[in-house]
């Protein structure tokens, strides 16, 4: 099917529509017969939604073969967004909603006798990220490509994503997540472009004739990265960009003809190697695993994606390098690809013989650096002897790098080595080390925090020194969160809702979305609003009672805690007042609360075993007070296992309350927050991350703010926090943690869960759960008591949908172009 169907400003037109819809069943049946062999009355619901993807695809191709004509023929400066993850969750409903075919193929489907929502649920989640940092890159991407900005996703194709959890008694078991197994409809292998890619080997030091010294590089490994392109559907339809994803592969010409000629057992062992570098993804956030594997991942990427870029280049300048750094703008997202700078150089200088120079010039044009986390342990360092082996060459180059910058330094502050030592990107430790944030720092033109405390903190406590070489290097841009995805998609009742109030244009302009404050106090409107609520909790109800047959009352306060599981997050913050909620009904079985669900999604670490403990006894809690009659229906506690994209876009529309309850300081910005408010849920959370600028949006009576902020944390952290004060001082807090001694919980095991008493106590609580619990708790009475006043609390909802303008994803790409990037859209014919 060719015709081009739907309109494409994403708000389906009635008339064009019937076309449309013909021309879709007729391609959806066509895909049944022609492409899965099968037909209307044997497909499963498998079969159609691959017919309808397909279908889909013929569209998204269609536009993907446009964009890059435009982009070829208007020579258009890009953006490259690399990233080790992109978290993008389905994309039948995105690409359909973009297109603005989604009621089109709705009612299509239908006449065919299949249900949409149905067949979606088919697709499986392209897992291949952790969490925050890569489902950032999955709305940037969206927003860039919506605003029809040229730009291109770089990452790798991981065999398997994050991991499937699934609970056992309690606890997390990793299952292995294989997103591929029966074929994915987005992507498009292009073997015509595919790289070689150099590891191991050693470094020969040669004189040219020109008398210039050479270094060539004699690797022991190649292997082949192979590209793999997902289109990314702009809303609207008119730009498709695409995500293009390296898979690893052996590289038969090299490894079986020239080094294993004879050999065929080794080079099977060779192969294995070469095809093991992109088979997973790495399960740790925020941990420095320091794996060889890692390191590799991060390298092979990189270097197949800046082969990519200068061939691109080449095609249209040739070997005349001097309009690189107009057409090129590289955003590593983390330092996880911060080899590339060493990378580029190693190509500019040993490849295309540019001068050291005038190669560092290119560099420190190209890239830009995002940081995302302050926390020590999180910050990526490589023993020195761990890249000599992998990456001969490439250590040299840092070490020549650090040189040069050295000598800068010692011209700003001549003879102090203790600030040579602090901004060394060598780290003289018992081993030596390469700080992949110094290079990243050092080798960008640009670095930026993810939410304006954590830009400042990133400027005051983590890079002072650059801050002080580097004035206004250091910058902000504010995360944000696409609102086609976390609304219009995922909240289809709200959206239309929201459609008759204010007009249709609010996915692209989210600020129109002020539009709904003068509805705030409208009883109508708040009775509408909270009918959608109350809806979309039911379905939330249904969907929790096939997956873990317990029963909640769709009354009650849904109170929600999505996000991967860390101490500094403080899952067992929220788990101690559910605790302790308990605690005073048993006591007093009329304690007037109001009833609550309290629901958790949040894969941990495999190797993170307080983590998994936390998990564990929240579900040990879960099964105590749910089967508990005493507790009379007031409180429910909900773990949902296996949480991710898919899931996250049926919690969210159906949360009443929002928990953002991070240690001051530590959380970067949080996005989840943000995605909860433009549903209309209410924060509670600390002053940390994005939450500052939330309330600072919604006002602070339309937020719950409660505990220490980043000074007062700081003040306990170095007068000596003792949180033995706050359990002898506290007796709920001593007589609940003592509780987690007993076997009150896990009949038969005492002690189960005692990991988390001794973290809090002898371990020292570092992320001051202790010294925060009073004023959650009584942060947390303060909701109870707000919810009790329905008006209040509807008219406290619609504020926070309302004020969520800032928070697209389109505002932030917009900073990123104008202060970092300097990119122009280009209109696609
Ligand atoms: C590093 C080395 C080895 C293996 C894995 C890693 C690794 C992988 C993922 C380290 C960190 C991550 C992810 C970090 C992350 O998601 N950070 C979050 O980024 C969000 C987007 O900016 C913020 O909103 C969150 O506050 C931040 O925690």
């Amino acid at each position: 099917m060719n015709a081009k169907i739907g309109n494409k400003t994403g708000a389906p037109a009635a008339a064009e529509n019937t076309i449309a819809k013909k021309e879709f069943k007729e391609a959806v049946i066509q895909h049944l017969h022609c492409t899965l062999g099968t037909d209307e009355n044997k497909a499963n619901n498998h079969a159609w939604w691959k017919a309808t993807c397909a279908t889909m695809q013929e569209q998204v191709l269609e536009g993907l073969r446009k964009t890059q004509k435009s982009h070829y023929l208007n020579d258009t400066r890009a953006v490259h967004y690399f990233s080790a993850e992109f978290l993008m969750g389905r994309l039948l409903s995105n690409n359909l909603q973009n297109f603005g075919l989604f009621d089109v193929a709705n009612e299509a489907l239908k006449e065919l006798g299949v249900e949409l929502s149905d067949i979606m649920e088919e697709e499986p989640d392209m897992a291949l990220g952790n969490g925050g940092l890569g489902r950032l890159a999955a709305c940037f991407i969206d927003s860039l490509a919506t605003m029809e900005l040229p730009a291109i996703g770089y990452g790798i194709h991981y065999e398997h994503g994050l991991f499937r959890q699934e609970i056992q008694n309690g606890a997390q078991i990793e299952r292995p997540d294989s997103w591929r197994d029966f074929g994915n409809p987005w992507e498009i292998c292009r073997p015509e472009s595919i790289q070689q890619i150099s590891l191991y080997g050693y470094v020969e030091t040669k004189y040219g004739d020109n008398g210039r010294i050479q270094k060539e590089w004699h690797p022991g490994l190649i292997v082949k990265g192979v590209p793999w392109d997902i289109p990314v559907v702009g809303y609207g339809g008119k730009t498709v960009n695409v995500l293009r994803l390296w898979k690893s592969e052996a590289s038969h010409y090299f490894n079986w003809d020239v080094f294993n000629a004879g050999g065929y057992v080794d080079a099977q062992r060779e192969n294995i190697q070469a095809e093991t570098i992109s088979k997973v993804l790495y399960p740790n956030d925020e941990t420095e695993a320091g794996k060889e594997l890692r390191l590799i991942q991060q390298y092979f990427f990189c270097s197949c994606s800046l082969k990519d870029i200068i061939r691109r280049y080449k095609r249209a300048h040739g070997d005349d390098w001097s309009r690189f750094v107009e057409q090129v703008v590289i955003q590593l997202n983390d330092t996880h690809p911060a080899i590339a700078i060493p990378e580029l150089m190693r190509i500019l200088v040993d490849r295309a013989e540019l001068d050291w120079d005038k190669a560092w010039d290119i560099c420190t044009q190209v890239f830009a650096y995002t940081n995302h986390t302050l926390l020590p342990e999180a910050l990526e360092k490589w023993p020195a002897r761990m890249l000599e082996k992998i990456l001969p060459r490439h250590l040299e180059i840092i070490y020549e790098i650090n040189h040069r910058f050295m000598a800068l330094v010692d011209k700003k502050w001549p003879g102090d080595n203790s600030k040579k030592a602090a901004l060394s990107i060598i780290e003289e430790s018992n081993e030596k080390m390469v700080r992949m944030g110094h290079l990243s720092v050092i080798g960008s033109f640009a670095v930026n925090g993810v939410a304006e405390i954590h830009s400042k903190l990133v400027k005051q406590n983590l890079f002072p020194e650059f801050d002080e070489l580097w004035p206004g290097k250091l910058t902000n841009v504010t995360n944000g969160i696409t609102p086609r995805r976390w609304l219009k998609a995922c909240n289809p009742a709200l959206s239309k809702l929201i459609d008759k109030k204010i007009g249709t244009d609010w996915p692209t302009q989210l600020t129109k979305l002020e539009g709904l404050l003068k509805y705030a106090k409208n009883k109508t409107f708040q009775k509408q609003f909270m009918k959608v609520k109350l809806e979309n909790k039911k379905r939330l109800a249904a969907e929790i009672k096939t997956l873990l047959d317990i029963d909640v009352d769709v009354n009650a306060i849904f109170d929600v805690q999505i996000k991967r599981l860390h101490e500094y997050k403080r899952q067992h913050l929220n788990l101690l007042h559910i605790m302790s909620l308990y605690r005073r009904l048993l006591e007093n079985p009329d304690y007037d609360m109001h009833p609550r669900v309290f629901i958790f999604g949040a894969k941990a670490a495999p190797g993170y075993k307080l983590a998994k403990d936390i998990i564990y006894a929240i579900n040990k809690v879960a099964d105590k007070i749910n089967n508990d009659p005493r507790v009379n229906g007031k409180i429910k506690v909900v773990f949902l296992p296996n949480y991710r994209v898919s899931l996250a876009e049926k919690m969210i529309p159906a949360s009443d309350v929002s928990e953002q309850i991070s240690t001051a300081g530590k959380e970067a910005s949080g996005t989840g927050n943000m995605k909860l408010a433009l549903n209309g849920a209410l924060t509670i959370g600390t002053l940390d991350g994005a939450n500052i600028e939330i309330a600072e949006e919604v006002g602070e009576d339309n937020i719950f703010i409660f505990g220490l902020d980043v000074d007062q944390v700081h003040e306990l952290k170095s007068n000596g926090y003792n949180p033995y004060d706050f359990y002898y001082k506290d007796a709920e807090i001593k007589a609940i943690l003592d509780w987690l001694e007993t076997d009150y919980f896990t009949p038969g095991r005492p002690g189960a869960l005692v990991s988390i008493k001794q973290s809090l106590l002898d371990q020292g609580d570092p992320y001051l759960v202790l010294a925060d619990f009073r004023a959650y708790s009584d942060a947390q009475k303060r909701v109870d008591e707000a919810y009790r006043d329905k008006d209040r609390w509807a008219e406290m909802a619609i504020i926070n949908t309302a004020k969520m303008g800032k928070f697209t994803s389109d505002r932030s790409i917009a900073d990123y172009v104008s202060r970092i990037w300097k990119l122009s859209s280009c209109e696609v014919r």
